[in-house]
């Protein structure tokens, strides 16, 4: 099967889709791209969208993380990413719809606030990337693709802190699927391979790591991310954290 998968480094919906190819055995080459850029290299290369995660496979281009997950079901479906039982299906679907919907955009957006306030973080997100030009140049020249994907991601003040408001009652939900065994399962799901990433995407984050990691959602991104690339150290005023800091769990068993 010949597959290649367009992502932006340290991208955590490219990072799912990266998860489901290894969990389905297909073999892939990737294609690094710089954010902004990368809606122009998608064009060329004829996807329709202009965000990755972009899978090509056997002919046909795939565009999303959701997209692609039905894709690789159907092309290859065991092992399954999605379980038999069909009340559990309307279950994991609905982890997964909240992983893309809900919880993708703001943990995206407070790391382009970061970006926007101090660069140099930048570099540890593209360690190992391939982008056609030196690492360091590339971060080097990266002023004005952070700015532009600042503004395209709506990374505002105000946005940063209604995610940082949302946030602990969207890890109460992620620790509730895991209970019920939505989540967090033997077998991951389509669900698990959704929602981990961002989770490691935001553990990345100083600021955020401490109200995650102590706790079942903690638990699953370090199961199925354990390596996410980047560190971006405390940037975030303290008094927007303070919602953050009231939901941080004590150590917990999972
Ligand atoms: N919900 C979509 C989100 C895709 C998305 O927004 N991807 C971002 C990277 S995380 C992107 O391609 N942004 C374009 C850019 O930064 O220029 C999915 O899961 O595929």
């Amino acid at each position: 099967m010949s597959a290649r998968l367009y992502v932006i480094p340290a991208s955590h919906p490219a990072i799912a889709a990266q998860l489901m190819l290894e969990r389905k055995g297909i073999d892939y080459k990737r294609t690094d791209l710089m954010p902004v850029i990368s809606k122009l290299a998608l064009r060329a290369v004829g996807f329709p969208g202009t965000t990755v995660p972009a899978l090509k496979i056997e002919g046909a281009r795939v565009q999303g993380s959701r997209q692609i997950a039905r894709e690789l079901e159907r092309l290859v479906p065991e092992p399954s990413l999605f379980p038999a039982d069909p009340e559990r299906r309307v279950a994991v679907e609905e982890a997964e719809r909240f992983g893309d919907e809900e919880l993708q955009h703001p943990i995206r957006q407070l790391l382009w606030w970061s970006m926007k306030h101090d660069r140099s973080p930048l570099r540890s997100y593209s360690e190992g990337a391939r982008l056609g030009l030196p690492i360091g140049l590339a971060v080097k020249t990266a002023a004005p693709i952070v700015a532009l994907s600042a503004r395209f991601n709506e990374a505002s003040d105000e946005n940063a802190r209604a995610g940082l408001a949302a946030l602990p009652g969207m890890l109460d939900r992620i620790d509730a699927w895991i209970a019920a065994g939505v989540l967090g399962g033997e077998e991951p799901n389509v669900a698990d391979f959704q929602i981990a990433p961002s989770l490691g995407l935001a553990m990345t984050m100083d600021d955020l790591r401490p109200a995650i990691e102590n706790r079942p959602a903690g638990a699953l991104a370090r199961r199925l991310v354990p390596d996410y690339p980047g560190h971006t150290p405390p940037i975030l005023p303290r008094e927007w954290l303070k919602p953050l800091a009231a939901g941080a769990a004590p150590l917990s068993e999972a």
